[in-house]
This record gives C-alpha cells, structure tokens and sequence, in this order.
C-alpha cells in the first residue's frame, strides 16, 4: 500500500515548544499528517500502538470464526463465513502496512504480539461453541468495530483514515450478515431461537468492552482526542453502540440480558438513550492481562502459524534476492 521505506529509519524530530505549536495547529486545521511529515515522537508512539493493536485484532479476529467455516450449516452460509474472515484477514494486512509507515516493522509488531507485549482486542478471548456465536459475532463485534472505527476515517493521520474507507464497508457487510443470521435462527424453531438469545447472553457484556475502559480509566483518550485520532470518547461510542443495537435486538424477538436497560429521555442531550447495567471491568482487565478464556489458545495458534510460514518468508526474500542479481 506504501512504501516501507522509513522502517527503521531515523525519524527523530527536534522537539521545540514552535514545532509542538505549529504541528498541533495543523491538526486543529484538520491537516492529513503524512508518513514523511515531521511528527512528536508521542504522536508517533501513540499511532504504532493503536494501528498495531488494530492490525493484531483483525488476524487474532479470524480465529475464533475461522473454527466454523467445516461446519457452517449450507453452502450459502459456508461462503459467506469464508469471504468475512478473509476480509478481516486483509484489514490486518491494510494496517500492518498502515503502521509500517510509521517505521516500525511487520515482524517486530507480530513478535511483540507473540511475546504478549502488543495488545489485541480482549473480545477475541471468548469461545464460540454454537453457530449462533458466529451471527453474533457478526452482528456485535462487527457492529462495534463499525461505530469505533467510522470516526477513524476521519482520523489525523492519513494512511490510518484512508485504510479505515474500506474497512467500514466491509465491516457494514460483515455486520448484516451476522443480523440476519441471527434473524433466521430467530425465525426457526425453539432451540434455533433458543440458540440465538444464547450467544447473545454470552456476546453482550463483552461487545460493549471492546469500546475500552470508561472515560475516567482511559490513559490514552485525552491526548488522542487532541491530536484527532479519536473523534470520540470510549463511553461516547458505547452509549452511541447500545442505542442502536437494543432496537434491533427487540426486532428480531431476542432480550438483551441487561435487568438495568431502560429508555431515558435525557440522555444524548435531550434526543433520549439507554440506561444500561455496570459491566464487570474486573473481567475485561482480567481478559486483557491474559486470563480470559482462550487467551493462551489464541496465542498459541498465531505462533504456529508465523513458525509454520516462515519458509514463505525465506523463499520470498531468497526470490527477491534472485531477481535483483538478475537485473543487476
Ligand atoms: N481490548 O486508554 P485506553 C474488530 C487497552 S477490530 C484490549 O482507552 P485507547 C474487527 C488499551 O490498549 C477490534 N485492550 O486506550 C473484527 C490501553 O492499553 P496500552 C479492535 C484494550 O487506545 C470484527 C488500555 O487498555 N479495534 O473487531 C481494549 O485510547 C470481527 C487503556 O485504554 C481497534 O483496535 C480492548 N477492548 O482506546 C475482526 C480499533 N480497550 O495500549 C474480526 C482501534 C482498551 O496502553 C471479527 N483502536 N485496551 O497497553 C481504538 O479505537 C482504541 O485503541 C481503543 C482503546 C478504543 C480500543
């Protein structure tokens, strides 16, 4: 997608109180900063982690779904699952390339996902035993990756916003899939609706983590906000995720497993939202320390694929080798 050539560069910036001043009144002015434009290293560090993180999610992402593509119940359902994961495969590979023109390498970001040093999204820890799970990670994950990541089409850094144009509509593909998946387990038989309302117990609480931790326990969201990489805070996308997802269980005759959930006219100034229940941040940082359900499974599986596919890497460096010799 661009060109790899600042990885491992030298990208260090004086960092004086005017060019602090100038590059924050470019982003005020709503500038595109662009890999060869200078940047605070912050900014820099900031993006790495965030692209970096976001890259990991969609490939660890493919796991959990991928364990269903044998068994999907038609060949209609079975090609549909098989296109999803392998988009989410070329978002993964849009934001590797996307961080690498911050500097940083492909191998470096995926040994420091091996090593547990980089992050990945925590909902990706949940086992998917039922093929409802696979409606709802669709409908949910998808639904939530969408709201997070619209305003990342806007955000300041330009390789990051362009990637993002394409990762939504797919996502928005991916995410009606999933609903009417859902929909048709809905309109089957007891333990087909059964199985619907299931995964959607068990898919809820963490699809609204995904979001991050509230606003008051977010590290990063302050900074982020103002150099525009995020439009908008952790709570803002959840309470905007909750309010368009409740009408649409109600729709399809599913409960969400909320005792708490109740319309409140005043929220959203005044145009009305959902009150809705504490959700346990003690799972969600347990999840995200190591310890959730198929956390160790999850890594254990990336491992084997990178040492698996490390003679791809040899033979595709040794042919590259070869045609420069050739035309040298
Ligand atoms: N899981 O200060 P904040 C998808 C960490 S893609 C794990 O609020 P920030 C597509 C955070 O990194 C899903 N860790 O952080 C798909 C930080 O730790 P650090 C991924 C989390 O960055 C669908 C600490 O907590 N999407 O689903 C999580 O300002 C279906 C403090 O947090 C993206 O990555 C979490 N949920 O806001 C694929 C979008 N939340 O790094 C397959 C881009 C927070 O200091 C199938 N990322 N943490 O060690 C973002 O928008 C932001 O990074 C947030 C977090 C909103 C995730």
């Amino acid at each position: 997608m661009y060109s790899q050539g600042l990885i491992g560069a030298d990208t260090a910036t004086k960092e004086t109180a005017e060019f602090l001043a100038e590059f924050q009144a470019r982003i005020d002015a709503e500038e595109k900063i662009e890999p060869n434009d200078p940047m605070p290293q912050a900014y820099r560090n900031t993006l790495i982690r965030m692209i970096g993180q976001h890259a990991h999610s969609e490939i660890v992402g493919m796991l959990p779904e991928g364990n269903w593509i044998t068994r999907a119940p038609s060949l209609r359902r079975k090609v549909a699952l098989l296109a999803k994961v392998q988009d989410e495969g070329g978002h993964g590979l849009y934001l590797y390339s996307a961080a690498e023109t911050l500097g940083v390498s492909r191998e470096q970001m995926t040994e420091e996902l091996l090593s547990g040093k980089a992050k990945y999204s925590s909902i990706f820890n949940y086992p998917t035993p039922t093929w409802a799970d696979i409606g709802a990670i669709g409908w949910l994950v998808d639904g939530a990756a969408i709201m997070n990541q619209v305003p990342l089409c806007r955000c300041s850094y330009g390789p990051y916003a362009r990637a993002m144009i394409r990762v939504c509509k797919e996502e928005s593909f991916h995410q009606r899939q999933g609903y009417e998946l859902m929909k048709s387990l809905t309109e089957g038989n007891e333990d087909q609706k059964a199985m619907a309302q299931d995964a959607l117990n068990r898919w809820w609480w963490p699809s609204l983590m995904m979001f991050g931790p509230p606003d008051s326990d977010s590290q990063h969201s302050d900074q982020s906000m103002k150099w525009k990489i995020k439009r908008f805070s952790n709570d803002e996308l959840r309470q905007k995720f909750v309010d368009a997802t409740v009408p649409q269980a109600e729709l399809i005759g599913l409960t969400m497993p909320d005792p708490d959930l109740k319309w409140n006219n005043s929220l959203n100034n005044g145009a009305g939202g959902y009150d809705f229940g504490e959700i346990d941040w003690d799972e969600f940082w347990r999840v995200v320390k190591g310890h959730g359900m198929m956390n160790k499974d999850r890594i254990r599986a990336r491992k084997k694929a990178w040492e698996d596919g490390a003679w791809v890497r040899e033979a595709s460096l040794a042919y590259a080798a070869k045609q420069k010799a050739n035309a040298a």
